[in-house]
Parts: structure tokens; sequence; C-alpha cells
């Protein structure tokens, strides 16, 4: 595989009762290996195309994909990116809060980490349809929060992402079932600080 899913750092049932190891499970298994396998399907015979690239770095220039695969790698490249930075910032010993630089950056835009979380959990309950909430850092350098629609990346919006929430159903769907907020709500016990706070140095210096 050119690009392939990440290493689980927990156990299906180690994020339970907040994400069901079932839904874990089916998450991870099958719905990202499903976008993984038909992203290097579609690359077959491009591998120059992407050849020592980071599929971030594929994402951050579509244009220089050619077109009859371009939506292709958007939805099933987005899908493998999104999907591995969304389970590499969960943790069943989750830092509960932020501190130094990153929680001095969050009170700065939003005014208190709560304030923070509250629109982030506002942007990411609206999301129609299908689709992810993003806690981003924009092209200047500043915290800003953004949901996409579909598979769609924040790289291709040239943003670097540093919390993202899956909002489609199967993320959710079999413990909380229509209960889109009440998921959101919870994610934050297995949302890692000590992981943000890493990715954020790495973006920062
Ligand atoms: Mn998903």
């Amino acid at each position: 595989m050119i690009f392939d899913k990440i290493k689980l750092g927990y156990g299906y049932s180690d994020l339970e009762p907040h994400i069901d190891a079932l839904t874990l499970e089916t998450h991870y298994g099958k719905h990202l290996q499903t976008y993984a396998n038909n992203l290097n399907n579609i690359l077959e015979g491009h591998e120059d195309l992407v050849k020592g690239k980071a599929l971030e770095e594929v994402l951050s220039d579509l244009e220089a994909i050619p077109e009859d695969i371009r939506q292709g790698v958007i939805n099933q490249g987005g899908g493998v990116s999104n999907h591995n930075f969304y389970f590499s910032i969960l943790s069943p010993n989750a830092k509960k809060e932020p501190s130094g630089k990153l929680l001095e950056a969050i009170n700065k835009k939003f005014g208190s980490l709560d304030a923070m979380k509250e629109k982030l959990n506002s942007v990411t309950v609206g999301v129609f349809g299908s689709g992810w909430g993003w806690l981003v850092l924009d092209e200047n350098g500043e915290l800003e929060i953004i949901s996409t629609k579909d598979q769609n990346s924040p790289y291709s919006l040239n943003k670097k992402p540093l919390i993202t929430i899956d909002v489609w159903e199967h993320a959710y769907y079999l413990k909380y079932k229509n209960v889109r907020p009440e998921y959101v709500k919870n994610i934050w016990n297995v949302i890692d600080w000590a992981k943000i706070e890493e990715i954020y140095e790495g973006y920062i210096k």
C-alpha cells in the first residue's frame, strides 16, 4: 500500500463507554480500511505522482492530480487522512485540558477553553449530512474552527488540523443513534490534549 491506515494506539474496547468497541472496530477496521483500499486502487499506475509525498502533501496540492482521478483522491485520500488524524488524537488516558502555549492561544482567540469547545461542538453538531468539525491552524498561524463536508481535508484549504470530530453517522450511530450532540459532548473524554499540544508545538516551532 502506498498510503495505509495508522496503527491504533489502543484496543477496540479501550475508549468505552464514550466510543463503544463495535463502533470503533467497524469504523477503523472496515470504513477506514475501505478508504485505504480504494485510494490505493485509484493511485495504481499513478505512483510517480505521489512518490515520496505524505498523503497530506498530496491533499495540499490537488491541482497536481489529474482531473480524472482528482475527485477520487479527494474522497478516498481525505477519508484516509481525516480518519488517521481522528484516531491519532483519541486515547483512553487522555489529558483532559490543554496547558502552556496552546492554552494561551485558545484563551486569546476564543476567550476560554470552554468557549472554544462550545463553538467547536456547535459547528460540528451543525454539519448537515456527513462531515467533520475541526480546530485548525489557518494559513496565518491563527486558530480557527471550521467544518468540512464529506471527506474534504483541511489540508486542501491550506489549514492544518489540531482537533477533529467525525460526524458521519458510522462514527456514532450504533451507540448514540440520532443523538449527535451527545456523541460530540462525550468524545471530549477521550480527546487527548497531550497529543494536540505536541502537534501544535510541531506547527509553531
Ligand atoms: Mn468516519
